[in-house]
């Protein structure tokens, strides 16, 4: 048997930054506009002010085996695609029988959950908050404040993530600014 080497990672709370990631993954709004409900304000940024990043991950590198314990952090940048607010892609486990738990570290976040059979379940995040994803619920996070929504996940390493189906079907509940401030509304795409 060859153990492996326990480590520490320092994180940054208003960055997300750690001392060494193992990867660093930016998501702009070129990769992800049809995901807003608004699709032709994504493509209005697009054309006027170019493209934006809209989150970025930075985890650590772990062999993809039973036991292994992945973490990462998110840092969501505050602003909206026409009245829906930043957002991640959000995925289902490929494994589904798989959870997650998130641990917020700075700024204001939604974490917006389904499941395939229907249920919605939208939980309010700041710096403190442990939040539980169940087995079975695919989850998005969203920045409904004005500052960075910074977060830190923990998962198992088989658990996968499963993108297709968000991307073909998307989330029954949106996150839009109403009155200056988040409301969840229906998804009128939702398929
Ligand atoms: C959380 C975790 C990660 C995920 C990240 C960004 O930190 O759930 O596994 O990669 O959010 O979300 P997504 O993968 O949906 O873009
Ligand atoms: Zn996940």
């Amino acid at each position: 048997m060859r153990y492996m080497q326990p480590f520490v990672t320092e994180v940054d709370f208003a960055s997300g930054a750690l001392s060494s990631p193992g990867y660093v993954i930016q998501r702009k709004l070129s990769d992800m506009a049809a995901m807003y409900a608004d699709e032709a304000a994504a493509s209005r940024i697009l054309a006027q002010e170019g493209d934006r990043l809209i989150y970025e991950v930075q985890g650590v590198e772990l062999p993809a085996e039973e036991g292994q314990i992945p973490h990462c952090t998110t840092r969501i940048l505050p602003g909206r695609v026409g009245a829906e607010y930043h957002m991640t892609k959000g995925h289902y486990h490929a494994r589904r029988e798989q959870g997650e738990v998130y641990f917020g570290l700075s700024g204001r976040g939604y974490l917006v959950m389904q499941t395939e059979s229907g249920e919605t379940s939208v939980q309010e995040m700041v710096a403190g908050s442990a939040a539980y994803v169940p087995p079975y619920w695919a989850h998005r996070t969203v920045n409904v404040g004005d500052e960075d929504f910074v977060f830190f996940s923990v998962w198992e390493a088989r658990a996968g993530h499963d993108y297709g189906t968000i991307e073909r079907d998307g989330f029954r509940k949106l996150v839009v600014m109403r009155d200056g401030g988040p409301l969840v509304a229906d998804n009128p795409n939702y398929t």
